[in-house]
């Protein structure tokens, strides 16, 4: 008689371990929230975002005017240092690379500062959010980004740790250094890149 053992069956399906990084599992249809402080309440009219620091032209987008911008989307998966990843999600927003370049980098910027309105901190190598790598996003699966998961607007770097993607954004400031945002400072790793597994301060 037959014997399969599942594992060692035909190709990996939809979630093997060709698509979860280490450590991760699928948490399937639903979203968790993971936020550290209350869940702010943020009038679209009243929402600006702005590019600043080592660039020619700082630049703060309105609701309209970041809309005027080319839309751009993701769609794939997302990780979580807490182990969720999340497969086939929609954002749809701008890049990073849009705002960049109305902003335009001087050649000295080597990271980004993330800031949301309630002071949370995230930092990231520049070529980290730029090359179609990043977007500033206000939709999920084609509706608004619903509050607890950082709309109307929130940074999106899937690539990196989900901790990454600043809820609430409302600044990015390119820097000539690095230096730890909210989580970096406590205890999770620099970087965080999902499939080298760093999770925390001291791995790989
Ligand atoms: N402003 C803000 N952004 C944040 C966080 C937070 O606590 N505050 N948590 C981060 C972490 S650890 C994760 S996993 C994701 C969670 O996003 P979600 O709540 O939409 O799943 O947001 C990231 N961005
Ligand atoms: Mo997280």
């Amino acid at each position: 008689m037959a014997h399969f053992t599942r594992g060692f069956t035909g190709r990996p399906r939809r979630g093997g371990n060709d698509r979860l990084p280490p450590g991760q599992y699928d948490t399937g249809e639903s979203w968790p929230t993971l936020t550290a402080e209350l869940t702010p309440t943020i009038d679209v009219d009243e929402w600006t975002m702005a590019v600043d620091g080592l660039v020619d032209t700082p630049t703060t987008w309105d609701w309209r005017g970041i809309h005027a911008l080319p839309p751009s989307s993701y769609f794939g998966d997302i990780h979580c240092v807490t182990t969720w990843s999340k497969f086939d999600t929609t954002f749809s927003g701008v890049s990073v690379d849009a705002l960049l370049d109305v902003a335009g980098v001087k050649p000295e910027a080597t990271h980004v500062f993330a800031t949301s309105t309630t002071g949370y901190t995230t930092n990231l190598p520049l070529a980290d959010v730029t090359g179609g790598k990043a977007w500033i996003v206000w939709d999920f699966d084609g509706k608004p980004l619903p509050p607890e998961h950082g709309g109307p607007v929130r940074l999106l770097v899937p690539h990196l740790y989900f901790w990454k993607s600043a809820k609430w954004i409302t600044r990015l400031e390119l820097r000539d250094h690095d230096e730890p945002g909210f989580w970096e400072r406590n205890g999770y790793h620099d970087r965080g890149d999902p499939w080298l597994e760093q999770r925390y301060q001291g791995d790989a």
